[in-house]
């Protein structure tokens, strides 16, 4: 890691197993710039907890979503891969970002209005702060590019925000951080509602690909698919099931739109629904392989992630005190 390098974060939240949208919207960017620019992935366990989870459940999803990290090509030599309670920077900065940020444009965001109706036994306060702990997670390594899906933008917006009301306020502390949002797969939808996002947390199992999917479960989702009335196989604005359909079998072919279009031209369902399920088979199939050879080597997952929060913590370190020092904290 150079000082000159450009730094990318992101996170995931070990609320679930993976599925194919946050593969296609997130992680699979996650490897792609990791030769040019110092990158810091983090399982974030802390966000997790702003609804329910059963402690023995987090505890193995946690390190699950370690491994498919490295199942997807990230590696500890290049990245800094770690899990977000291991570093208390992120909680420490998260106090200091919670005063300089207001109410009112916290209560904005739409991801804290549909979590609050789906959890209304559990609107807590963690939950209305989530997005400031994710400005601290950006902020804290002077992040310049965050990959994340498009339902992540509105957060990133808000970091901006914080970040240059606090710049503003005392002197360039924090770098201004830019989503990096890819064309196409940066919204996945549902394949039981396609009006809905693709969502770990869906109670209808058949609504969502995990990457740990076995190919009979792949093909039977698929086939399942909703789709239209109309069975043209092409790309339209009102046509959103077929239009995810697509959008997947083109990235997990990499074949163009107008080729898949031109592939399925005159066919029907029962052709295309098969074919995109065994497009994600095997682009999933090396993914899950290789994370199940990875759960079998606890020890080794172990090494990474210390090895990662240690690295982690030294680079969050040296915001943390520039911030403590500019609030006006003495110094210990
Ligand atoms: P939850 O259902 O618990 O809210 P989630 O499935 O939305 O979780 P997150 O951990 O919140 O997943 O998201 C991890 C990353 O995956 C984020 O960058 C997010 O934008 C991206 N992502 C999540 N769902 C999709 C999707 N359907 N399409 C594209 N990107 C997605
Ligand atoms: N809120 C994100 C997960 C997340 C994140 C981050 C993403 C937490 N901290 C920092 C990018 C950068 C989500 O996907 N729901």
């Amino acid at each position: 890691m150079s000082e000159a390098k450009k730094t990318i974060f992101s996170g995931v939240q070990p609320s679930g197993k993976l599925t194919l949208g946050n593969y296609l919207g997130a992680i699979r960017n996650f490897p792609i710039l990791q030769d040019e620019y110092n990158c810091i992935y983090c399982v974030v366990d802390m966000h997790a907890i702003t609804v329910r989870q059963d402690p023995a459940q987090l505890r193995k999803q946690t390190i699950e979503v370690l491994a498919q990290y490295l199942a997807c090509g990230l590696d500890p030599e290049k990245s800094t891969l770690f899990i977000q309670s291991h570093v208390p920077a992120h909680a420490e900065l998260s106090w200091v970002l919670n005063c300089y940020t207001m109410f009112g444009e916290a209560s904005r965001m739409t991801q804290f209005k549909d979590k609050s109706s789906k959890h209304a036994d559990n609107v807590n306060v963690g939950l209305f702060d989530y997005p400031v702990l994710m400005a601290a997670d950006i902020l804290l390594y002077q992040t310049e590019l965050v990959p994340v899906g498009v339902d992540q933008l509105q957060h990133i917006e808000l970091a901006r925000n914080i970040a240059q009301r606090f710049n503003g306020v005392y002197s360039d502390t924090f770098k201004m951080p830019e989503p990096y949002i890819p064309k196409a797969g940066a919204k996945i939808m549902s394949l039981a509602d396609p009006t809905r996002k693709m969502s770990k947390s869906d109670e209808n199992q058949n609504a969502f690909i995990l990457l740990m999917d076995k190919p009979e479960d792949i093909m039977r989702k698929f086939k399942r698919a909703v789709t239209d009335s109309d069975s043209r196989i092409i790309m339209s604005e009102d046509k959103a099931g077929v239009s995810n359909l697509i959008t997947i079998y083109s990235l997990a072919t990499g074949k163009t739109i107008d080729e898949v279009e031109a592939e399925f031209e005159g066919k029907g369902y029962g052709e295309f629904k098969p074919a995109v399920g065994e497009a994600v088979v095997e682009l999933l199939r090396p993914i899950r392989e290789k994370t199940e050879d990875l759960l079998k080597n606890k020890d080794y997952l172990e090494s990474v992630y210390r090895e990662g929060a240690n690295k982690a913590a030294y680079m969050a370190r040296k915001t943390l005190d520039k911030v403590y020092r500019k609030v006006g904290f003495v110094k210990r």
